[in-house]
């Protein structure tokens, strides 16, 4: 039998919806490393090396380990079922690229917002960016090795966030944790979009 997959066709047909979801979040909080996890192909990813000159700028503390940075943005696919398809785009996180954030966020169903439990002050940003361009959002809490273990109750008011945005915990190296938060923000924007 001849694939359904064409080189003009890259999901299957039984795909009736696609969603364009965003990565977001400070620097370094595990974006790119999230998109890596749940995408079912290869990940587009736009990496620089973080040079002598950035490391003053760029707070490297929490992640010693980490040598690239996003400088464009990442790229990923998922399907949710059969029938739906989630494109995942993943955001840059320093400051200095935050003129790519309009393009990112264009025709965006919503956003997952990563927050690094050691530095939640750093998402303020990346969440009034989100409400001032009128992007629904759900947030997870990527809980770094050795970070502290906050009740969701205390992140949810630390981070200001309104009633009724969703708060998990993830880890973004690990695929099934990175599929609950994803399925939380979509159940979410589902919600949004069928309220009355
Ligand atoms: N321990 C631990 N390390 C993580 C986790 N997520 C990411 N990392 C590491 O943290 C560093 C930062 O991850 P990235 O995925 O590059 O973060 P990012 O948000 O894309 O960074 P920018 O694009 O520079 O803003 C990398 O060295 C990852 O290996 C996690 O859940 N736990
Ligand atoms: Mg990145």
């Amino acid at each position: 039998m001849a694939s359904a997959l064409t080189p003009d066709r890259f999901v299957a047909p039984t795909v009736t919806a696609t969603a364009k979801i965003v990565i977001a979040g400070a620097f370094g909080v595990g974006k790119t490393t999230f998109v890596g996890s749940v995408s079912e192909v290869p990940p587009v990813r736009m990496e620089e090396t973080i040079t002598r000159a950035s490391t003053l700028v760029d707070d490297l503390a929490r992640t010693p380990e980490k040598t690239t940075t996003t400088v464009g943005m990442d790229f990923g696919r998922k399907h949710l079922s059969d029938d739906l398809v989630l494109y995942l785009f993943g955001t840059p996180g320093q400051i200095r690229f935050r003129f790519l954030w309009e393009e990112l966020i264009a025709g965006a169903l919503g956003a997952l917002v990563l927050v690094d439990p050691r530095n939640l002050d750093a998402s303020h940003e990346v969440l009034g960016l989100l409400e001032d361009n009128g992007v629904s959002y759900a947030v997870a809490v990527n809980q770094f090795d050795g970070a502290p273990h906050y009740p969701l109750d205390e992140v949810h008011e630390a981070l200001a966030l309104a009633g009724h945005t969703p708060l998990t915990v993830c880890d973004a190296r690990e695929r099934a944790s990175c599929m609950q938060a994803l399925i939380q923000l979509t159940e979410y924007l589902v919600r949004l979009e069928l309220r009355p």
